[in-house]
């Protein structure tokens, strides 16, 4: 899926600012004032979770109404026109000019209808209703009840009631943009890199919908190169190969970007183009290790969450930009996108910046009770299927995670997460596929993922206060869970809550001393496992959860920064680790 750009050919814009809002608790069918006219509301700014923009409302989680209207720009009428929406969570459905456009299940992933039917060159009424609600047969879940045996509650009572630790926000979270192709145009670029020696090679698959009567061209530039190359497309698809001598390899100490220009050409005129960054490079996993250009990589990270005052999970560019700046300072090299895929911005600059991430889906806290097994089921389909589709041409992207921490120790679990692997990897064959557990020797996913990702609280919620009890059982279960599986283990989450301020020496829980000495002394023991592939620290901020006892303020203090992005001391005390020749 290629994200709309500005180009001869392609136009963009984005209806972004304050939309007309309403709330419907009752969920009393407003649906036909809402659909066909302007009703009465409240100004809202998109994009923007709405928990954090009014003084009501903040636990609501839908449904809600958002309306707006648009004129095109001049010269679009009688051209493809796209309406696209970068993440809307959780459920939205759309109506144009009184008609349905149809919905999208699921937030964090985009989704597009073509509208060149139905748009008009001006007073276009757009409409957006916007479910949030938690519920048992949704991804993520919510609102479980029932029998717990077959199933952890670990987030039981909470506030709302989620299946997972961070704040259910809502709504319209990322942009909206409208665009312009031609009506034959370039629907869609794979892209696949590899290299001998010093000499690269891309691999480009376009399609199109155009007739037989088309050219592709591509050209290629940059670190010294300039190429063309051209294919007549067959069936709709058109196959290129590109030799690149002297490659520039994309890595995370060197992340180079070449250029490829793609120009669809009918009677010898160009109809159509698209530009995008390449970074040519290979992953894979081989015995304990995992190897970028056939070098071993070792990540050095943080899960982290889209999550800002106020805008709560809204796209906010500065704040990525200041989450790069914060990951770059303690000399971190990766992240993973916990628990849903991150923005298309944000891999853009993990490309250009050098960042080695694990992708993930929005299927965290699955279970597995019959009661809405299928419908959970078809929903991880769709998006591992949409994350693919979005984030496959990404150098940056190194890892596909299926889920975080299901509870999967039934037996449904292991057809589950294996029809899900071999999804992914007949999507994607160039990398490596995972899933992240808590359960470990008992995780059965792990029996054909292709490396071992594990969450591990030793020291926190268990030997709780006791670090000399906690680190031997780490390295225990970490020894263990090698010689089980004989893969390499990332240990994708490790942590403490600090609540920033709070000091205690002989270091104790919630004290920033304690929490920077058990990540050190995690980090020091993970560097004695020649099997450990990275370690990446939950959490890089602060950030907003559900109300529960274990969450004071609402908040999970995890942190190494605060939610509004001040160090605490371990983030010193792990930059020395990460950094050492600048402390
Ligand atoms: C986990 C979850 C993460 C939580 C974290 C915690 O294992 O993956 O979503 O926030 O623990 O702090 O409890």
């Amino acid at each position: 899926m290629l994200f709309p750009q500005f180009n001869s050919h392609r136009q963009v814009t984005a209806l972004s600012d304050f939309w007309n809002f309403r709330f419907d608790p009752q969920d009393a069918g407003l649906s036909n004032s809402w659909q066909t006219g302007f009703a009465e509301g409240r100004p809202i700014a998109v994009p923007s979770s709405w928990n954090d923009q009014f003084e009501d409302g903040r636990d609501f989680l839908g449904p809600a109404w958002y309306q707006t209207v648009f004129d095109l720009p001049w010269g679009w009428s009688g051209k493809r026109i796209t309406l696209r929406f970068g993440s809307v969570n959780y459920l939205a459905e759309v109506w144009l000019n009184g008609q349905p456009l149809g919905m999208h299940e699921g937030g964090h992933l985009p989704f597009e209808f073509d509208v060149t039917a139905l748009v008009q060159s001006s007073d276009n009424k757009l409409v957006i209703r916007v479910d949030g609600r938690l519920a048992h047969d949704r991804v993520p879940p919510g609102n479980v009840t029932g029998d717990a045996a077959d199933f952890f509650l670990s987030h039981d009572g909470n506030y709302p009631q989620a299946q997972f630790d961070f704040f259910p926000y809502c709504g319209i979270q990322r942009p909206v943009l409208l665009y312009v192709t031609p009506s034959d145009f370039i629907r869609d670029i794979t892209i696949q890199t590899a290299f001998e020696g010093s000499h690269g090679h891309i691999h480009v698959l376009v399609e199109n919908v155009a007739e037989s009567s088309s050219d592709v061209r591509l050209q290629l530039m940059g670190h010294g190169h300039d190429s063309t190359t051209e294919a007549v497309p067959s069936g709709g698809m058109a196959e290129l190969d590109l030799d690149v001598p002297d490659v520039a390899l994309w890595s995370s100490a060197t992340p180079n970007l070449y250029d490829l220009h793609i120009e669809l050409i009918q009677s010898e005129e160009v109809v159509d183009s698209y530009s995008m960054k390449v970074g040519v490079r290979t992953i894979r996993v081989e015995g304990n290790q995992l190897l970028l250009n056939n070098e071993p990589i070792y990540l050095k990270g943080f899960g982290r969450h889209e999550d800002f005052p106020v805008v709560g999970r809204g796209y906010l560019p500065a704040l990525v930009v200041k989450d790069y700046a914060l990951m770059q300072w303690m000399g971190a090299n990766s992240f993973r996108t916990t628990h849903y895929p991150y923005s298309e911005q944000m891999l853009d600059l993990a490309d250009q910046l050098g960042f080695l991430v694990i992708d993930e889906t929005p299927a965290v806290g699955l279970y597995f009770r019959e009661d809405g097994l299928e419908k959970r089921r078809a929903l991880c389909q769709q998006y591992v299927k949409e994350m693919i589709a979005r984030d496959k041409n990404h150098p940056s992207v190194i890892i596909w995670s299926l889920a975080n921490e299901p509870h999967s120790t039934a037996p449904q679990a292991y057809t589950f997460f294996e029809q899900l692997y071999q999804q992914a990897k007949s999507l994607d064959s160039t990398r490596p596929v995972t899933l992240v557990s808590f359960l470990g020797m008992d995780e059965q996913a792990f029996e054909f993922c292709d490396l071992v990702c594990l969450n591990r609280y030793f020291g926190w919620y268990s030997q709780s206060g006791n670090l000399d009890e906690a680190l031997p059982m780490l390295s225990a279960e970490l020894d263990g869970l090698h010689e089980k599986y004989g893969k390499p283990i990332l240990l994708a989450e490790f942590g403490a809550d600090a609540i920033p301020g709070h000091h205690a020496q002989p270091p104790e829980m919630f004290s920033e001393e304690y929490q920077a000495e058990l990540v050190v002394r995690y980090i020091e023991l993970l560097r004695q496992k020649p099997y450990v592939v990275g370690e990446h620290i939950w959490n890089l901020c602060d950030f907003k959860t559900s109300q529960g006892v274990t969450r004071a303020g609402a908040l999970n203090y995890k942190g190494v920064f605060t939610r509004d992005r001040r160090p605490k001391l371990a983030a010193h005390r792990i930059r020395s680790i990460w950094r050492p020749s600048e402390v």
